[in-house]
């Protein structure tokens, strides 16, 4: 629909998982020997780790990346320090991209590492807390707009409850509605014109993740008056543990007009957490990019690759292999899906699925202007019963193999 394949290729590495993760586990420490963890300040780590990191998106070819504030810069003793060890860090990444020709995706703060927020950020009945993520998201957005960055992402990492015997949750809700308010408030007002993303994620870290899927968080933004204003990041990962499948959850978002960006891994199907890898299966992937091109593509959003190499794969090289070879199953994934669309077949069935909507009574019943006295008289004066259609799901899966 007027755009080039290469329009969908808005790939982007995420700083956390290559450039900070140390290779620890609940089981072991760091396996990681990377030479930006150790043997400076952590001022002086910080920007090599950011030469590090440029030196890796640029030998990859890659268009984006993205961060949280605290990858990129260390915690400060106080909350001063911080936002001068960020911005400070800000000024070398922008000579990072101005060299490079690299872009930011999105930006975004980490309000969920710290132990200050082990009882929520936005949701946290701490007003102190919630006054001290306010001042990260706001110090994060600033430096997204300096940086040129097209998106802006929230993930509540903290934002839910482990028992209700200790929590008030419409108060939580209300208070999580409220923030994100601001955050919109804020946006309009500095004149920052990239999209606002929520990353939906069910049952980690804690039990009940308040945003946890695509349709829990529209119901949420419905209520604080967000839809227009806020769109959603969605992780293959995340959709999986909420029980759905990739692309059902990219699909409703397209039709609840919530469509944002995605992060692009892969969850175990044996292990029920976050495992974060690499995606390698080309029929999933195509079913899931055929739901984004269906959907007209990305406007601000992209790939953002948030996977990770697995904690024994310590050699650099790894990394390479790691996204090299995602992104090569993304562009075959994005040919297939483009070969969906144009033979036409899979768009036929739907069309002839749905041709009772081109009659007129199928459009005056299926979009509401009858009655249900009117609807029931005219069953009953043509008296007859409805003889059903196949849905020929096993011929359309079928179909869709042969396009690999
Ligand atoms: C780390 C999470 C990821 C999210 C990112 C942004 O693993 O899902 O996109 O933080 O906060």
């Amino acid at each position: 629909r007027g755009k080039r394949m290469e329009d969908h290729l808005r790939f982007a590495v995420c700083y956390w998982h290559s450039f900070v993760w140390t290779g620890l586990d609940p089981f072991g420490g760091e396996t990681f020997l990377r030479p930006w963890f150790t043997g400076g300040s952590p001022m002086e780590l910080a920007v090599r780790k950011a030469e590090a990191a440029f030196d890796f998106l640029s030998r990859l070819g890659v268009p984006y990346y993205c961060f949280h504030d605290r990858d990129v810069a260390p915690e400060g003793a106080t909350p001063r320090e911080s936002l001068s060890n960020f911005r400070h860090m800000v000024e070398h990444l922008a000579a990072h991209q101005q060299r490079t020709g690299i872009k930011l995706l999105w930006g975004t703060a980490n309000l969920f590492s710290h132990r200050r927020y082990m009882a929520g950020a936005a949701t946290n009945p701490d007003p102190e807390v919630f006054a001290m993520a306010a001042t990260q998201v706001k110090a994060a957005i600033d430096a997204t707009l300096q940086l040129g960055g097209e998106n802006y992402v929230l993930w509540g990492g903290r934002e839910g409850y482990e028992t209700l015997l200790n929590t008030d949750l419409r108060q939580e809700l209300d208070q999580l509605g409220r923030f994100l308010n601001l955050v919109v408030d804020y946006k309009h007002r500095i004149g920052f014109t990239g999209t606002i993303l929520l990353e939906p994620k069910p049952r980690e870290p804690t039990k009940h993740q308040y945003d946890f899927d695509v349709a829990t968080v529209y119901g949420f933004l419905k209520r604080y008056g967000l839809e227009k204003e806020v769109k959603v990041n969605i992780e293959a990962n995340h959709a999986t543990l909420s029980g759905h499948s990739f692309e059902h959850e990219i699909a409703l978002a397209q039709a609840l007009g919530i469509f944002g960006s995605l992060d692009m891994n892969r969850g175990d199907p044996q292990l029920g957490w976050d495992t974060d890898q690499f995606p390698n299966n080309l029929p999933e992937t195509a079913i899931a990019l055929y739901s984004v091109l269906q959907g007209g593509g990305f406007t601000t959003g992209g790939l953002n690759f948030d996977a990770k190499v697995r904690r024994q794969s310590i050699d650099p090289t790894d990394l390479f292999h790691g996204h090299v070879g995602a992104m090569d199953l993304c562009a075959r994934a994005l040919l297939v899906a483009a070969r969906m669309i144009e033979d036409d077949r899979l768009a036929k069935a739907v069309r002839e699925r749905y041709a009772g909507w081109r009659t007129s009574f199928g459009r005056d019943a299926l979009e509401g202007r009858l009655s249900l006295e009117a609807l029931s008289e005219r069953v009953l004066s043509r008296n007859e019963d409805v003889t059903p259609v196949s849905g020929r799901q096993e011929a359309l899966e079928n179909l869709v193999n042969r396009y690999i």
